[in-house]
């Protein structure tokens, strides 16, 4: 895959060398370029900001940069989103905003499908509002808050984009997301030793009994989500063993509220 992101911070990227990032690049799996910004501005002070047309507090990022930054980054003109195919779409461009469709694990999978990517980090209150019309292919937000700039929000979406490559996890790594995936929140897991400061790790996970274990762990699963994040349970059927699950794990919970545990 490739990708390109275009910024006027390129420092943001850094953490692109290291850990599971910086392997899949030098592997060759993703082909990371970083671009700034203010190479495509042309006046001495490097302007790549302006006040809004009809008033209000703050600047936002000019046109003018971002048209020249993503014809010469993709090598084409902008293509009008109905005239887009495989042959004219100049690499599937995204634009981090808090106002874009909310980012999830669904479309990390479709956009590890991509052959390349073009990530336009905005600044200051945005970006005018031309270039996506023109560039876009989604405007993507990665959730109810809002950071200072598109960089960190990009961080995060290639991380989990590239993460999902092939050859990038080991099977152990893979396994780890299993639990996201299948719409549940993970169980809880323990490693040694079997008590600290008190605190014991649950006797079945030391039983040996792999059956056992397979139960506790989807029933801690499906009692977390109900706990934490009943809106997962809600969009997910459950299974008739995993409803049965889940009303022991409830019954367990209000015996431990009586005991005073
Ligand atoms: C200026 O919160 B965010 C986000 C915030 C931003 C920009 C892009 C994304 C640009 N502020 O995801």
């Amino acid at each position: 895959m490739r990708i390109d992101v275009i910024t006027i911070f390129p420092d943001y990227f850094a953490p692109l060398e290291l850990a599971l990032l910086g392997k899949a690049r030098s592997r060759g799996i993703v082909d990371v370029r970083v671009h700034d910004l203010r190479q495509w501005t042309y006046d001495v002070h490097r302007t790549v900001d302006d006040a809004p047309y009809g008033g209000g507090p703050g600047m936002l990022m000019k046109v003018e940069p971002w048209w020249q930054a993503l014809t010469e980054v993709t090598g084409r003109g902008p293509v009008p989103a109905q005239d887009r195919t495989p042959e004219t779409a100049p690499g599937h461009v995204i634009v981090p905003t808090p106002a874009g469709r909310v980012f999830t694990q669904a479309v990390a999978e479709e956009l590890a499908a991509q052959p390349w990517l073009v990530f336009c980090c905005g600044r200051y209150e945005g970006i005018d509002a031309r270039v996506a019309e023109a560039w876009a292919d989604q405007e993507l937000s990665i959730g109810d808050y809002v950071l200072s700039g598109g960089e960190l929000a990009a961080m995060v979406l290639i991380d989990c984009i590239v993460r999902q490559l092939p050859g990038v996890l080991g099977d152990a790594e893979s396994a780890t997301q299993d639990s996201f995936v299948n719409g549940l929140l993970d169980c809880p897991h323990y490693t040694r030793p079997e008590a600290y400061e008190g605190q014991k790790v649950p006797p079945v996970l030391l039983s040996g009994n792999h059956a056992d274990i397979s139960r506790w762990r989807l029933k801690q699963a499906l009692g977390r989500t109900w706990q934490r994040r009943p809106d997962l349970l809600e969009k997910r059927v459950l299974s008739d063993d995993e409803r049965r699950l889940l009303e022991e794990f409830k019954q367990e919970m209000s015996k431990q509220e009586l005991s005073g545990a």
